[in-house]
């Protein structure tokens, strides 16, 4: 199974591409990457980062793929750094993207009722035209609110018929309930809601880990309902561990440690 992800390279702090590729690789899956911007850090809490806008090494990038025939079973975007990019992104879809093959749009905009730097209301609604392409998206509550033009926060399952439009699987990650994390998603035409006993809080890199073990999960055969479980699973283990060890949570999800629990629950039997 060939992924392309198609992410920002943040160089520290562990979101992004430095997430995905670790994760799907350990997963068996080959991860290809069309980086989108090299930041020296994410934009999460760090002041002073460097940003490195990549759009313009796109269109060479397509060329010398074209030549050696490439198709991917899968494409994953999350971090697009400017409208053009989404533009890229259907070409993308059109051209390189195997027949049958998954389109998955994590729409990374915003977090705590916020857009992140450098968004605007004109990116939102290209995004939701690209959201109404994918197989699946996977916004977290700000970006299902920003999407369904709603405001933060709303109810989940409310949040579920806004973006009935917009997307026949859309799956809300990051919604705190009552001392939980739920996932709310739409599985078998039936709204659904997974949910782990978990700390509060802003966790940069979350919403990757998850996107990334959810696609591990369904391009190794798992079901939706099963996939969504093995990701809220394996990222809740991952901010347990945070809680436990990393004093300064900019610096990412300690992921690492978690990955062979979550491979051997990925494949096992039941
Ligand atoms: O994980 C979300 C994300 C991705 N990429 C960049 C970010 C963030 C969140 O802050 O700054 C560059």
């Amino acid at each position: 199974m060939r992924v392309l992800a198609v992410n920002d390279v943040s160089c520290v702090g562990k979101c992004s591409l430095c997430v995905t590729l670790p994760i799907l690789s350990a997963a068996g899956l080959t991860c290809d990457v069309l980086p989108t911007a090299l930041l020296s850090t994410h934009t999460g809490g760090f002041d002073g980062y460097t940003f490195l806008d990549l759009t313009d090494e796109m269109p060479a990038v397509l060329a010398h793929w074209k030549t050696l025939g490439l198709k991917f079973d899968c494409i994953y975007t999350g971090y697009l750094g400017n409208e053009k990019q989404m533009d890229v992104v259907r070409t993308l879809k059109r051209e390189f993207l195997k027949d049958g093959g998954l389109f998955l749009v994590d729409p990374v905009m915003g977090d705590d009722g916020k857009l992140y730097a450098g968004f605007n209301p004109s990116f939102v609604q290209k995004m939701r035209e690209l959201c109404k392409d994918a197989d699946y998206v996977l916004p977290n509550l700000t970006e299902a609110c920003l999407l369904a033009n709603l405001p933060y926060p709303q109810q989940g399952n409310a949040l579920l018929d806004a973006l009935r439009p917009i997307n026949p699987h859309p799956i809300v990650t990051g919604v705190s309930e009552n001392g939980e994390m739920a996932v709310y998603y739409t599985g078998s035409n039936r709204k659904a809601r997974y949910a782990t006993p978990t700390q509060e809080g802003f966790f940069c890199g979350a919403g990757d880990v998850f996107a990334s073990a959810f696609l591990a999960c369904l391009l190794s055969g798992k079901t939706e309902n099963d996939a969504v479980a093995l990701a809220a699973d394996f990222t809740t283990a991952c901010i347990e561990r945070s809680a436990r060890e990393v004093p300064d949570k900019r610096y990412g999800l300690p992921f690492e440690k978690e990955l062979f629990p979550f491979l051997e629950k990925l494949h096992s039997k039941k």
